[in-house]
């Protein structure tokens, strides 16, 4: 008897062992018949049953003993028939992993003997679901072990429940020849206090170079920043994660939240080369950031997220905890873990450099060095949100009027980027909110002008005629990309703003004089734009 030469299925007798399964209830059938078979060489108590229906109760019975338990039935009906026991482990709360063997996808609904939508099948009956690909490339790869290693422990999460692992299993697939298991990386879902408790303290305490990555933050609970501020890491921070708006949240732990004098920027992260990473907050948006990690591989990466889904961002995440919002500062120093201010110290002097100014549109800077103190401001994606970042890292004078930074970045959408401004403009009445805006983001959104009579948002729109950010990938600029993929456009806010009766200039960029600054940013409330073109 040997393991399967597939390696998902591999990566799954691999991760069923590591995450402490100890029994499996296999049913008969061809499809599975690799799973099987691995499944009897990887060290478990192996049940057998004839009829799935009754596997499923007899896996329920076992788990009740307190143990991990798998089963595993062929693809078709016999999937179906699981459906009783699933829902009865549902209601009681029993957790066990369903491993169902597929066709691929391809094959479904396609006349082939015993197929059918294995995942929706189960869906109502099942706490979480992944269907996996037979895919060896190293995407594919990488999603079979994030998500094998999401059911496991999401089965066993809160409310324990049934999980379903659908494995596609491509033919010819009989050939079970592989004497050894490959080690795969294991995904860890820790609890309260593990955090800043045994779990983590011994890896802390043997890292040489940690560091605290703060994506998008609107409402990371700040204890946590307190936290990682005491422990004097180093961080890597964006504009979005509001760290310098936040500070007086955190000051009510005793200390200042100053992390920008302690800051890596994204592109000297390689040579940082942290081998301790907590990763906390929602989007990071600066590709060089994410793609050092990535390449890196830090032997631990902790996500502290808010939500169970398994975000592996830099696809080397070793721990997910799940912040369950309460006051976490005082775990730091009770558990003793050590302070890293040594580290951080040393490493921020050797790796600031002053920055290319040239790199983005002076009116990105004109912008931030006019701001008032804590003044909200709303930036729209592609390059608007990547070159106020830029600029402000290079600005002591912005970081210090601690503005609050917001951005659709849940998913990056152009689409509703004025939408929201003017939502959150019409929420705080009389007081001024800002939106720097690229052209098409604003071309898209007009509609949203018919309720911006009434706020006092101040628009920033730098027309640059196209979406400018394609012209900055690494596609070819053929006439097509041109006009039907950057847009490319002569089109003016003028005829727009007097529809809509906001207050309106229009200057070039590198020439913006004090005046129109002026104008733009005066305390006279009402709606107006400052469109900047080049
Ligand atoms: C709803 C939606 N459609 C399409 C896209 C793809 N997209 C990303 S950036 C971009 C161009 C944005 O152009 P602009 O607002 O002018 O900003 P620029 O990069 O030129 O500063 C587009 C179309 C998207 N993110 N969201």
């Amino acid at each position: 008897m040997a393991y399967s030469v597939k390696k998902h299925i591999q990566q799954l007798i691999y991760l069923l062992k590591i995450h402490s399964f100890t029994d499996v209830v296999v049913c008969p059938g061809s499809r599975n018949m690799p799973i099987v078979e691995s499944m009897c060489c990887g060290d478990f108590n192996v049940h057998r049953a004839l009829d799935e229906r009754s596997a499923g109760f007899m896996t329920l019975g076992l788990a009740q003993t307190g143990r991990k338990v798998a089963v595993c039935v062929t693809s078709g009906s016999a999937v179906a028939n699981l459906l009783p026991a699933l829902v009865e482990a549902q209601y009681q709360g029993i957790g066990m992993a369903v491993v169902t063997a597929d066709r691929p996808k391809e094959m479904i609904g396609q006349m082939m003997g015993q197929t059918m939508w294995q995942t929706s099948a189960l869906a109502s009956a099942v706490k979480y679901s992944v269907d996996v690909e037979d895919d060896e490339t190293a995407d594919g790869m990488w999603f079979a072990n994030r998500e094998i290693n999401a059911a496991l422990e999401i089965a066993y999460a809160g409310q324990h429940g049934p999980v379903q692992i659908n494995m596609q299993i491509k033919e010819p697939f009989f050939e079970c020849t592989v004497e050894a298991l490959p080690e795969f990386r294991k995904i860890s879902l820790i609890g309260d206090a593990s955090l800043f408790g045994d779990t983590l303290k011994p890896l802390w305490e043997k890292s040489r170079r940690p560091l605290v990555m703060v994506g998008q933050n609107d409402g990371i609970n700040p204890s946590y920043i307190d936290a990682f501020i005491r422990l004097g890491a180093p961080f890597y921070t964006e504009v979005l994660s509001n760290m310098e708006y936040f500070a007086s949240h955190v000051e009510t732990h005793g200390r200042a939240c100053q992390t920008n004098n302690n800051r890596i920027p994204d592109d000297k992260i390689e040579k940082y080369n942290p081998d301790f990473v907590i990763y906390i907050g929602g989007h990071i948006v600066s590709k060089v950031a994410k793609a050092a990690i990535t390449k890196i591989k830090p032997q631990t990466v902790v996500r502290v997220s808010k939500s169970m889904e398994f975000a592996d961002t830099f696809k080397c995440m070793t721990h997910l905890y799940v912040d369950n919002c309460r006051d976490v500062a005082c775990y730091v120093s009770d558990n003793g873990w050590t302070n890293r201010r040594d580290v951080a110290c040393n490493v921020s002097d050797s790796v600031f450099t002053q920055m290319d100014s040239t790199k983005y549109p002076a009116v990105y800077s004109e912008f931030l060095s006019h701001i008032a103190p804590s003044s909200q401001i709303f930036l729209a994606n592609s390059t608007t949100v990547r070159a106020i970042d830029y600029a402000y890292w290079n600005m002591p004078e912005a970081q210090a009027k601690r503005p609050r930074f917001f951005c659709n970045r849940g998913v990056n959408g152009i689409e509703g980027s004025m939408s929201a401004a003017i939502g959150y403009a019409g929420g705080v009445g009389n007081s001024p909110v800002y939106l720097v805006i690229g052209d098409l983001s604003f071309f898209y959104d007009v509609s949203s002008l018919w309720s911006v009579a009434d706020t006092n948002l101040r628009i920033l729109l730098v027309n640059d005629g196209k979406g400018s950010i394609f012209t900055k990938l690494a596609m070819k600029q053929t006439e097509a990309v041109k006009n039907y993929v950057a847009e490319s456009h002569d089109f003016k806010a003028e005829g727009i703003c007097e529809s809509y009766r906001i207050g309106y200039k229009r200057v070039e960029d590198g020439d913006i004089p004090s005046t129109i600054w002026e104008w733009y940013f005066s305390e006279t409330p009402g709606a107006r734009l400052l469109e900047v073109t080049m």
